[in-house]
């Protein structure tokens, strides 16, 4: 499949600005994008570390994913995204392979990356994000 690094790990947190504080403050990292998805229903801040970000998400309807994460877990680590290189071509893969897609075709995330989703049950546990920067 060819995974380069991992693109990003996403944090579910109550409140985006107290955690963005803890990121700069006491992380001492600086927050270089805060963005609104609204068909994922987050706010997200992001934070560059090497060649890997933390993305924080803020949920912006409880009935949203990570709105129902928290209710459930609570906050904390929310999904790992790896960056791939032809992202279109790996979901027939996967599928083919019995992994459970939660997208069958790439959409858009954040910061204008084509991105999929494959489900935790097939994941052991852990959601697990490919992406691809179309501009790359
Ligand atoms: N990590 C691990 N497990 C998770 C999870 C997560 N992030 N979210 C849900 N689950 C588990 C639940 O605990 C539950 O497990 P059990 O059946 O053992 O109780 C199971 O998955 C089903 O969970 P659910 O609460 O019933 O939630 P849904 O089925 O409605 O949705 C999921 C789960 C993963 C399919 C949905 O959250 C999804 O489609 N996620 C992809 C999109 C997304 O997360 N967007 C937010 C980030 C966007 C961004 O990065 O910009």
């Amino acid at each position: 499949m060819n995974l380069s690094h991992i693109e990003h790990i996403g944090i579910a947190v109550k409140n985006l600005d107290e955690a963005v504080s803890f990121y700069e403050e006491i992380l001492g990292l600086k927050c270089y994008a805060i963005e609104e998805v609204a068909d994922q229903k987050v706010k997200t801040a992001f934070f560059r570390i090497g060649q890997t970000k933390i993305e924080l998400l803020e949920s912006t309807d409880p009935g949203g994913p990570v709105g129902k994460f928290i209710e459930k877990k609570g906050q904390g680590v929310h999904h790992i995204a790896f960056a791939v290189n032809n992202l279109e071509s790996v979901f027939p893969e996967l599928e083919e392979k019995g992994v459970m897609l939660i997208d069958k075709t790439p959409r858009k995330g954040a910061e204008g990356l084509n991105i999929g989703f494959l489900h935790p049950k097939s994941t052991f546990g852990v959601l697990t994000e490919l992406c691809e920067d179309p501009k790359k």
